[in-house]
């Protein structure tokens, strides 16, 4: 094998390793519930293509409120559902929707819209 061919296969494999990490095991960014006046804990959503923020922490214990803005008209996000809380929400475009509930388990709860495709996750400690 020749050094050009050597740096080539290298260089794939670098280049591999770099789009694994980034893709699966890069951390990912979270948000950390405010608590507000009332004693609650709330994060503001976003959702246009996805969920932002989607990885939430909160305290067990305590409500929490989140509110969410859907900002496209996809039908795909139209719902999103807490399975494990029993919660649901239609979120009409461009109108703020608030879902509140108390998780009493420390866990990490997943959140979707009706089909799966839109993923987040809300982690209670
Ligand atoms: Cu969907």
């Amino acid at each position: 094998m020749t050094t050009p061919q050597m740096i080539v296969i290298l260089s794939g494999f670098a280049l591999t390793v770099l789009i694994v990490w980034y893709f699966w095991l890069s951390p990912k960014g979270q948000t950390r519930a405010a608590v507000s006046a009332s004693g609650a804990q709330e994060v503001a959503i976003m959702v246009k293509g996805g969920y932002s923020p989607d990885v939430i922490v909160a305290q067990k214990g305590r409500p929490v409120r989140l509110t969410f803005t859907r900002q496209e008209s996809s039908s795909c996000s139209e719902q999103v559902l807490f399975p494990d809380f029993n919660q649901s929400a239609l979120l009409p475009e461009g109108e703020q929707v608030t879902l509140e509930f108390t998780p009493s388990e420390p866990g990490e709860y997943g959140f979707q819209c009706q089909m799966g495709m839109l993923r987040g996750k809300l982690i209670v400690e």
